[in-house]
């Protein structure tokens, strides 16, 4: 098992839920972290509790994955110290609206793919170079069951965890001969800000998502990472799937509780 003691850790997204969590789970572990997402006040508030519950360093940058100017500044401006990058978690990602492909949103459709999928490839772009000439590292990304499966009005959000998941084979592939590897978790439902931001702050709306069952936490979702990011050399978590035991697929829920 790999020891994640000063390892450093370039987690995007890390202001909530997923990223959150596995922010504080590599910082327990000892790793240090730079972390990103737009919110400032929030990288902010959880850099100076990190640094203080768990005596690490961490390193916050306010960027917006959907630029990739400004994903190359960030990547590009780190100093010797920090670029040796480890582990980066491919996480910021959201999901807007629900219906369907013939009523959508163009601008929800647009956000949904700049951010999941452009978003991811300008990061991943901008970090394995970095990773290729320290000889080292490990991209995991952060998919979803709804990369796997399809379901009504999910249509351009499934699409772009598909292509999460077509991205991270890909890269597997040509990554095959060098110490790289690369990961996706796919997890079921999850209680986060996800139905929050999906419904622009309806949270009628946003609970409904998990009536009558019992999601995932976000802390599920981190412990998954942190055992793929230990595994050794030889061993790589290519797909892993993680599902509230209430969910079976996408669509398939037990809501009695
Ligand atoms: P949250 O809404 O709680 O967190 C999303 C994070 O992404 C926030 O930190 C947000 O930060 C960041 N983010 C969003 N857009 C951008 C952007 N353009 N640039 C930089 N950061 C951005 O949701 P989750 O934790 O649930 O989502 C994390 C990932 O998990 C997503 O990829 C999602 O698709 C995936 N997922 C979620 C599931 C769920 O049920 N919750 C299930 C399966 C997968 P900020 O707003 O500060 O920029
Ligand atoms: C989030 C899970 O089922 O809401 O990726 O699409 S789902």
């Amino acid at each position: 098992m790999k020891d994640l003691k000063g390892k450093t850790v370039l987690i995007t997204g890390a202001t909530s839920g997923i990223g959150k969590a596995a922010a504080y789970k590599f910082a327990e572990n000892g790793s240090r972290l730079i972390l990103i997402a737009r919110r400032k006040d929030r990288l902010e508030k959880i850099s100076k509790e990190l640094e203080v519950k768990f005596k690490t360093e961490i390193l916050t940058a306010e960027a917006d994955v959907r630029y990739f100017e400004i994903v190359k500044t960030v990547v590009n401006g780190l100093s010797d110290d920090w670029n040796k990058i480890d582990i980066l978690i491919n996480n910021a990602g959201l999901a807007r609206g629900f219906s369907t492909l013939f009523d959508g949103s163009v601008s929800d459709w647009n956000e949904m793919i700049d951010t999941n999928i452009k978003g991811l490839l300008y990061v991943t772009r901008c970090v394995v170079p970095l990773m290729l000439r320290n000889n080292s590292g490990h991209v995991i990304n952060i998919g979803s069951v709804a990369g796997r499966e399809v379901y009504p009005s999910g249509n351009v959000y499934c699409a772009t965890k598909h292509a999460v998941d077509a991205i991270t084979k890909g890269l597997r592939m040509e990554l095959v001969d060098t110490p790289v590897k690369v990961t996706t978790i796919d997890p079921g439902l999850v209680r986060t800000e996800f139905s929050m931001v999906r419904y622009r702050g309806d949270s009628d709306k946003a609970e409904v998502a998990y009536s009558g069952m019992k999601p995932l936490t976000p802390e599920d979702v981190a412990e998954a990472i942190i055992f793929s990011a230990t595994r050794n050399d030889n061993f790589v978590v290519a797909q892993m799937v993680l599902l509230p035991k209430a969910q079976a697929s996408t669509m398939i829920i037990d809501r009695k509780n």
